[in-house]
């Protein structure tokens, strides 16, 4: 394995105990009623008190991305002001000199945040440096970077999230720094009860399994299959599509710190398979009922404590009857790997694909065996009644892959295939996966008549014009209906950008693009909480997101989340007593507080930071690609 430097000190170090008391208070207060009031007018001292928020940087009302801005993309801010009248804006370089200039456009009441917006187009500056600041009215928004590599670094961190992540491997100091360090959790090892020989929950199935491996789903120890699959899909189709944008290299061997580095194989590749090695084992062995069948999930009897290591954790581990849902996500994700890694490890493929079509039949044969909401003890129940959206995606990767007519028939059979709702408004998730489907058939190379692709292609970019015209009726330009402020908002908003990438990359119209930079920015910082729900990233981040081992309000030997892990975001549901007691009345897009307890509005998953890193990767890559003319 070739040398490599030291990871990146993720952030800086942790603060005093005083300091992190101080931190919990304030940001307790900014979410007690302070978060549903209307934010003061630019310029007022309430401003900066309403969302101080116990981060580094006083908050402000002119809202930007804190990352910063590509030299050639789009650069918008927001600024929450009460004014009728436009407002004078200036843009300073690093030195404090007036670099542009203009006026803001008064924008109204912001439904999502309730905010009073006016909206500042800079884009036209085309100038590069960092320590940028833009000012409205007296107040300076926070400094940020226009420069062409601004998401390398963020490219690298969200996918190391995964390897942080991993189940039954020690997290090696050499490769994540000595504070993210830990043993292997989950190896059968004392106190562990598992994962090398898993019961069933009584009656679900009578052996033992070895289903050691994989990433952990979250704060929890959970390891579930439907959030398995998506995760890990998205990963992988990250490589498709940078491979096919010619900038696969980025995300090739030797790129992150993981063991298999220097290995020949992309190091993404590397750590998908972490993941799908894990999927694999939850298939029904042959003999047992159900075989080829997958166990939806595997978990603790009873939720542990906060914190718990995970190779302390000594509850017992359970697996959960199979489900159809699960079986597909298994098939899904072993076709696209039979596509993807036969160019790296043929043998490898070829046996992604003996279990993709096993699990295909075997999900053909118990098309019904739906995994309920209600089994939620110890861990999440990811119950999903409709199928039929996974018996599409499943039928579209094993088409892709194989070519086979009867793959095309399940494809074309579909109502998905055709189906106005495919896209929704509020995006694809672990839960509703068609549009998976839809996105492999109309990139990757098959043979559906040319008449059906283009169909399929400009359901794509139709789906993609639907969140442009989202983002065009707000203040804060985030793809995402007021009403979809959910558990896990974040990724919505991710997920949708990645259907505008992709409209992106099938039409090459630069809305598109401008489009997934903007989803972007309201990630990074331009949104009503004046807030960067990427930790690390920007100058007010989120730092206490719900998580077992990253506990530090709750221990403060303990570690924050590294860098570029992705809080889950604002909740109007309000589904944790943290949540209920603090952001009673919130606007929807206020619905969020970075309290290590709050899981409804500030966890950590895989499905959330896998679409993070895929586009980190794309805006990575669109760095050094200037965008294409093409008519907007
Ligand atoms: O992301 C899941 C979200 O869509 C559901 O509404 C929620 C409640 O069922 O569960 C979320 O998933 C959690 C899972 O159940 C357990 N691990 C942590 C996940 C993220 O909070």
């Amino acid at each position: 394995m070739p040398a490599f430097t030291a990871p990146r000190r993720s952030w800086k170090r942790a603060p005093s105990r005083k300091r992190a008391l101080t931190a919990l208070l304030s940001s307790v207060l900014l979410c007690t009623g302070l978060a549903a009031t209307p934010t003061p007018a630019a310029g007022s001292p309430a401003a900066a008190a309403a969302h101080s928020g116990g981060h580094p940087a006083a908050a402000t009302p002119v809202r930007v991305n804190q990352l910063g801005y590509l030299p050639d993309g789009p650069k918008r801010a927001t600024v929450v002001s009460s004014a009728e009248r436009p407002l004078a804006w200036q843009l300073r370089d690093s030195a404090g000199s007036v670099v542009a200039s203009g006026a803001t456009t008064a924008y109204g009441t912001d439904a999502a945040s309730r905010d009073s917006a006016h909206l500042l187009d800079f884009s036209s500056y085309t100038g590069t440096g960092t320590g940028y600041t833009l000012t409205v009215d007296g107040r300076s928004s926070h400094p940020f970077d226009i420069r062409a590599d601004l998401y390398d670094g963020l490219r690298s961190d969200a996918l190391a999230f995964f390897y942080h992540q991993r189940s039954g491997i020690p997290i090696e100091a050499s490769l994540v720094g000595q504070e993210y360090a830990r043993p292997a959790g989950h190896l059968g090892a004392a106190p562990n009860q598992g994962d090398t020989r898993v019961p069933c929950r009584q009656g679900d199935c009578d052996d033992t399994h070895d289903v050691r491996g994989g990433w952990y789903d979250a704060g929890d120890h959970g390891k579930y299959v439907v959030n398995g699959g998506i995760s890990a899909w998205l990963l992988v189709n990250s490589f498709e599509r940078a491979r096919r944008a010619g900038t696969g290299d980025a995300l090739g061997d030797s790129t992150l710190a993981v063991p298999e580095r220097g290995n020949r194989v992309p190091d993404i590749l590397d750590e998908a398979r972490w993941e799908i090695d894990f999927l694999t084992r939850m298939q029904v062995p042959a003999g047992e009922p159900h075989a080829g069948m997958a166990f939806h999930k595997i978990h603790d009897a009873a939720w542990t404590g906060i914190p718990t290591h995970p190779h302390q954790d000594d509850q017992p581990r359970e697996i959960h009857r199979p489900s159809t849902a699960a079986t597909l996500n298994l098939a899904a994700v072993t076709a696209q790997c039979a596509r993807v890694y036969a160019a790296y490890d043929p043998v490898y493929a070829a046996r992604c694909l003996r279990t993709a079509q096993q699990a295909w039949r075997a999900a053909r044969a118990h098309p019904d065996m739906i995994a309920p909401d209600s089994d939620s003890t110890g861990g999440g129940a990811y119950g999903d009644t409709k199928v039929s959206d996974e018996f599409y995606w499943a039928a579209s990767e094993l088409y892709a892959t194989t070519g086979m007519p009867a793959y095309r028939d399940a494809v074309t059979s579909s109502p998905w295939h055709t189906s106005a709702d495919a896209f929704t408004a509020s995006g694809f998730g672990w839960a509703d996966t068609a549009a998976l489907g839809r996105l492999t058939l109309a990139t990757a190379p098959n043979a559906l008549p040319a008449a059906d692709l283009a169909r399929l292609r400009g359901s794509v970019a139709e789906a993609a014009d639907t969140h442009l015209a989202t983002m065009a009726g707000q203040g804060y330009a985030v793809p995402l209906p007021t009403d979809a402020y959910v558990w896990g908002s974040n990724s919505q908003v991710t997920n949708n950008a990645i259907v505008l990438a992709t409209a992106y990359e099938l039409t090459a119209r630069p809305r598109y693009r401008t489009g997934v930079l903007e989803s972007l920015d309201y990630l990074l910082g331009r949104n009503t909480l004046d807030l960067s729900y990427v930790t690390g990233y920007g100058k007010r981040f989120a730092r206490n997101q719900h998580h077992r081992f990253w506990a530090h309000q709750a221990d403060a030997s303990l570690p924050h989340p590294p860098a570029g892990s992705l809080a889950g975001g604002p909740n109007a549901a309000l589904q944790d007593p943290v949540a209920e007691d603090k952001l009673k009345g919130c606007a929807p897009a206020a619905c969020y507080i970075d309290d290590l307890h709050s899981y409804s509005t500030n966890e950590v998953t895989i499905n959330w930071n896998a679409p993070l890193a895929w586009l980190a990767a794309f805006a990575a890559e669109q760095g050094r690609t200037r965008a294409k003319i093409a008519s907007q």
